[in-house]
């Protein structure tokens, strides 16, 4: 058959790969210089080559076949023969001995050629088939099969969860409040979510972020190399609650036909799981739309591997398709962080409820139990731990960055759990006290601020993330040991003071990343680096808590400052940016509109002039990214039917 050729023959163009070089003798009338087609060819040809050789084997005189078999072997295995001649049956096959039945064997053998022969022949129409087609057909072909492979395994991937009941649902309402003066203030920052998502819909759809003056989309190493549409998965549950339907309808359309985990992408296991599962498992269980419950397993499915560590505390990161795991290379000889291997158990818990799978529940109750069972330096837990070896790293304490969140999962485990994980609450319990002895102190002039722990010394300064701590306190003021609840309530008010003098005594009123109190100076950034806003949450998460609460209108108001400002100083036309320099009258913008400023800031602000009813906090508890999941009775960290443990 001579082979066609759509295009003609060509040298390569300089600078590509060498073409395969066969030798002169093996194509005689070509310079032996081949083509994709013809590779392709040559390989049909080879693999009938190949068949034809196996098929012969099986031609040869029976004695050489007999001396294979007899070469000091003295039982082939033949499928399904009859045990009362003597045999043994081993694992559904039968160990035939040298006395066998040699009609069966002659069936059996005859029975193998006839295979053989009609595989070889097939094999061999098939490949000339092939060769009557065109490059273009085969392509056509080649695609149908890989389509084919992705539908299965999309197929396998969705595969229907068990039905499981809706916890108690209570508080999915409008919370419209009474007052005018504070509707209309909630409708401004209802506009305000409406033009962060009207532009990421036009100028970043289906990007992680967007970057409002460049007008286009943005990303960072934490969602790794893909487009993930974490401002979506992220916005969605605060588009659900402002009404915002026609939005939300989109984004779960996109989410249904676009979000796809099987991408070669290292991704942070933490942010993945507080905005991406927490974000999903919040829009399902506030819309009840199973498209989300179904994209949430099936992501915690490809996070699982990072749990693959000598101790099973988690890698931070992780390959989505290969499941290879690392940590960050800044964080102390290769430590896993207090704060992203802490930060799983609101998310895992609700997973297991979900599928009626107990793995993700074991691999969060896995860490809970290793920390239980480590020495902790002044009673304070190192922001760093080892995977490998399961030690501390540098014994660093923060109730801010690298260490915030997991106190207040502690905490949150026990609300979500109806008050019944007690374990959680006496971890909470113990590293709160540990915190106050060693980090909480009283500036010169009257302000309560958390410090950080470094290696024995207190570093008077205080983060903006460290600002949550406010509401955590408040949070847990309920069912504090020793009934203490008036002091931690009180302790949460001196936070959220302090954090709003942070905001106060800058020019644009919005506060730092981080601020000192040391040297003269109070609740002010002092390096430059450190003098930046990029559209965080946690002042105004610590208003909402003490809101609900206190009731106490400073609280509001505080609020009401920080939404002016940040629509004054942080809103472009293309959306909101984060700014360089909060202490600076004419401010630069650093271009980003963070996934966490839909989720979180945006619904702190609305909840704080809505009423208690929309999602009362007896009912919710809200994951760190402020994703809202229902209580879960199932979560009580003992044994539990509910979870199949
Ligand atoms: C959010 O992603 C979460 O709140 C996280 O816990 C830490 N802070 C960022 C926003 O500042």
């Amino acid at each position: 058959q001579p082979v066609r050729r759509k295009t003609p023959f060509k040298e390569p163009a300089a600078g590509g790969l060498p073409p395969l070089n066969l030798g002169a003798s093996a194509f005689p009338h070509h310079r032996a210089t081949l083509r994709l087609s013809e590779k392709f060819i040559l390989l049909l040809i080879l693999s009938a080559f190949i068949t034809l050789c196996f098929g012969a084997f099986f031609f040869l005189p029976d004695s050489s076949k007999h001396k294979r078999f007899d070469l000091g072997l003295e039982d082939v295995l033949i499928p399904h023969v009859d045990t009362s001649k003597g045999g043994k049956n081993l694992g559904g096959f039968l160990i035939h001995g040298q006395g066998h039945d040699e009609h069966r064997h002659r069936e059996e053998e005859e029975r193998l050629r006839n295979k053989i022969r009609a595989d070889h022949e097939k094999a061999l129409e098939e490949a000339k088939e092939k060769l009557k087609k065109s490059r273009d057909e085969i392509q056509a072909e080649i695609q149908t099969e890989k389509n084919k492979v992705v539908q299965e395994l999309k197929k396998k991937d969705s595969k229907p969860l068990p039905p499981v009941p809706l916890p108690n649902l209570i508080g999915i309402n409008s919370g419209e409040p009474a007052d005018p003066d504070i509707r209309e203030k909630r409708n401004k920052i209802k506009e305000m979510m409406k033009h962060a998502w009207d532009n990421y819909r036009q100028y970043g759809w289906g990007h992680n972020e967007l970057k409002p003056i460049a007008r286009k989309g943005h990303s960072t190493n934490i969602f790794g190399n893909s487009q993930m549409g974490a401002t979506i998965v992220d916005a969605l549950d605060t588009l659900y609650i402002m009404g915002l339907h026609d939005e939300f309808r989109e984004g779960q359309e996109w989410i249904d036909k676009n979000l796809d985990f099987s991408v070669n992408s290292e991704v942070s296991v933490f942010e993945v799981n507080i905005r991406f599962i927490g974000g999903l498992l919040a829009a399902y269980y506030l819309s009840g739309q199973e498209v989300f419950k179904i994209k949430a397993v099936q992501l915690a499915g490809k996070l699982l591997p990072a749990f693959n560590t000598p101790t099973g505390i988690p890698w931070a990161m992780v390959n989505l398709k290969s499941g290879v795991g690392r940590n960050w290379g800044w964080a102390s000889a290769g430590s896993s962080i207090l704060a992203e291997f802490g930060t799983l158990h609101m998310e895992f818990v609700h997973l297991s409820y979900l599928t009626g799978d107990p793995v993700y529940y074991n691999k969060v109750m896995h860490i809970r139990k290793l920390l239980q069972k480590m020495d902790r330096p002044n009673g304070l837990y190192p922001n760093y731990l080892n995977p490998r070896t399961g030690r501390w790293g540098q014994h660093h304490t923060s109730v801010g960055g690298l260490g915030d969140s997991f106190y207040e999962y502690l905490l949150k485990a026990w609300l979500m759990s109806d008050k019944m994980d007690t374990e959680a609450r006496k971890m909470y319990d113990d590293a709160i006290e540990a915190i106050e002895k060693h980090l909480i102190r009283k500036s010169n002039g009257g302000l309560t601020f958390i410090g950080e722990w470094k290696n024995g010394h207190l570093e008077r300064k205080m983060g903006h993330l460290t600002c949550f701590a406010g509401g955590m306190f408040a949070l847990g003021a309920d069912g504090s040991r020793d009934d203490k609840a008036g002091h931690y309530l009180q302790l949460g008010a001196e936070i959220a003071h302090t954090c709003h003098e942070s905001y106060d005594r800058t020019t644009l009123k919005l506060g730092p990343e981080a601020f000192k109190f040391d040297g003269g100076v109070e609740a002010v950034a002092v390096r430059q680096n450190e003098k930046y806003y990029i559209l965080r949450p946690e002042v105004i998460e610590t208003y909402w808590y003490m809101w609900r609460f206190t009731h106490d209108p400073k609280y509001r108001q505080w609020g009401w400052e920080a939404t002016q400002a940040i629509d004054k100083y942080c809103r472009v036309s293309g959306g909101f940016s984060g700014v360089k320099d909060v202490y600076s009258s004419s401010p630069t913008y650093d271009d980003v509109q963070q996934s966490f400023f839909l989720a979180e800031t945006l619904k702190y602000l609305y909840l704080l002039f809505s009423s208690d009813d929309l999602l009362p906090l007896d009912n919710w508890v809200f994951n760190t990214e402020a994703h809202p999941l229902p209580l879960n009775q199932a979560s009580t960290g003992v044994r539990n039917e509910a979870l199949h443990i």
